[in-house]
This record gives structure tokens, C-alpha cells and sequence, in this order.
């Protein structure tokens, strides 16, 4: 085996220098996760923790998912007595901290699916940044009953 080792040493120089500061991801997503609906539901939501390690703010303008229509950022805000939920044009996450979209909070939104999704399947999530970077995010989709109590791990 001992012949493979040149190779994979270059193999392991290579990755690294290409890991530069110019390709390095600006946030972190946790805990990423959809609720499953109803096969007839027209809308489902997903849920993570986004955290901006860096000295800048990061503002997110768009999510998509190759399953969905359309997905849009939502908050929610208590308006005449009711749950309201109202669109966000952008999603800014401050320097150094941690933003959660949750039950009952801010939320994506996942609308018109383009096919049945089950619990166990993966939603292939990219949002995109102010700065022009692309970042994929894999939600799982799970069980309603399934709501983080106090982080889940894997
Ligand atoms: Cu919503």
C-alpha cells in the first residue's frame, strides 16, 4: 500500500491549497430539517440555525430547491389577533451571531412542491448571498413530532 502514499499526499496539498480564503464558506447551517406534510399540502416549511463566524454581516436574498416552485424567507408577527406570516426580501445574519429559523419563528417556506415528499428524503437547499455566494444545505425531512428539543444529534 505503501505506493499510494505519494499520491495521496499531493491529493491532500492540493485540497488544501485550494481551500484559500476565496472559496471559504461565510456560514455555517445546523440542524437543518422540513416537517412532513401532507402529500396534498401546498406549502412546507423548513427549519435551521444559521451562524455567521465572520467579522461581516452576511445577508442571504435568496433560497431555492429544485423540488419546490418557489420558496421565499417568512417571519411571523402577531397583526389584529392573528399569526401572520410576512415575507422577508433578505435575511441579514449579523457578525458573530447565530439567527434561528423555527417553529412558531422565522421560517423558509417551501411552496408549490413539485412531487409527494416523504420523511427520510433530503431536500437539496442553495442560498444565495448579497456577495454572489452559492451555498448548498441539505434538509431532512422528518416526522411532524420530530421538533428539536434542545438540538438533536446525529
Ligand atoms: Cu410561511
Amino acid at each position: 500500500m505503501s505506493q499510494f502514499r505519494p499520491f495521496l499526499m499531493f491529493a491532500l496539498l492540493a485540497g488544501s491549497l485550494m481551500a484559500g480564503p476565496a472559496s471559504a464558506q461565510t456560514l455555517e447551517f445546523e440542524g437543518a430539517w422540513s416537517p412532513e406534510a401532507p402529500p396534498v399540502a401546498p406549502v412546507m416549511a423548513g427549519y435551521v440555525r444559521i451562524t455567521n463566524p465572520g467579522t461581516e454581516d452576511v445577508v442571504i436574498t435568496t433560497a431555492r430547491c429544485p423540488d419546490f416552485g418557489k420558496v421565499e424567507i417568512h417571519d411571523m408577527r402577531h397583526q389584529d389577533g392573528m399569526m401572520r406570516m410576512i415575507k422577508q426580501e433578505s435575511l441579514t445574519i449579523p457578525a458573530g451571531e447565530q439567527i434561528a429559523l423555527a417553529p412558531g419563528g422565522m421560517h423558509l417556506m417551501l411552496m408549490k412542491p413539485q412531487r409527494a415528499i416523504k420523511r427520510g428524503e433530503t431536500l437539496d437547499v442553495t442560498f444565495e448571498t448579497a456577495a454572489g455566494e452559492s451555498i448548498n444545505v441539505p434538509f431532512e425531512v422528518k416526522p411532524q413530532s420530530a421538533r428539536e428539543q434542545g438540538g438533536q444529534h446525529h
